[in-house]
């Protein structure tokens, strides 16, 4: 039998982006972050098809034991006081965890319980973040480059944005230069 050495998807680690026969993107902007900064004013005067993060995922087989791969770009920048950040979510099946793996830029994993006790992993170009089930996430850029994330989980996974209407526990805000995390009572 011909063994043949199949060519895997690849992925640029400096710049996280893919080279695979089929990737899905997705682009979130401004406009689609509505009530997610805490300043509703700042948010109002960006035009609404700014984009703040592109996800580009390999397309992988769905169902019990399959795994999704794909990269978040964050760009960076700020609404008022706030730093880009994405939307941020639980998973629909609220046991299931993820894997992320910090490649380029500088920022901050915002992780919460379901009790919204709060806690922030520092990401930057080789750090692993092992985001253990029951634990909301989302990634902060708080750098003046592109922060990007490669992630992997379960494809059974989902997205459970509805669980975080509050918000999240803490803001993290740019005080005169300095990076500031704020704990807050309603996002
Ligand atoms: C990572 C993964 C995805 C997620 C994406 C954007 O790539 O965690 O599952 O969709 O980041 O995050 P969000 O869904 O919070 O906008
Ligand atoms: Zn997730």
């Amino acid at each position: 039998m011909a063994i043949s050495f199949n060519m895997p998807p690849s992925v640029a680690f400096l710049a996280g982006q893919f080279t695979a026969d089929d990737i899905i993107k997705k682009t979130t902007r401004c406009g689609d972050l509505s009530g997610v900064f805490h300043d509703r004013a700042a948010w109002q005067t960006i035009p609404p098809d700014t984009p703040v993060y592109e996800v580009e995922m390999l397309s992988s087989p769905q169902g019990e034991g399959e795994l999704f791969v794909g990269t978040t770009h964050l760009q960076p920048g700020r609404v008022g006081d706030e730093f880009y950040m994405t939307r941020g979510h639980f998973h629909q099946r609220r046991e299931q965890g993820e894997v992320y793996f910090g490649l380029r830029g500088s920022g901050l994993l915002l992780l919460q319980n379901e009790a919204r006790k709060p806690w922030l992993e520092k990401v930057f170009p080789g750090s692993v973040h092992v985001i253990p089930g029951f634990t909301a996430h989302r990634l902060i850029n708080t750098g003046s480059d592109v922060l990007s994330a490669l992630a992997v989980w379960p494809s059974t996974a989902g997205h459970d944005y509805a669980a975080l209407e509050r918000g999240f526990a803490l803001r993290v805000l740019d005080r005169e230069g300095k990076i500031f995390a704020k704990e807050v009572q309603n996002g």
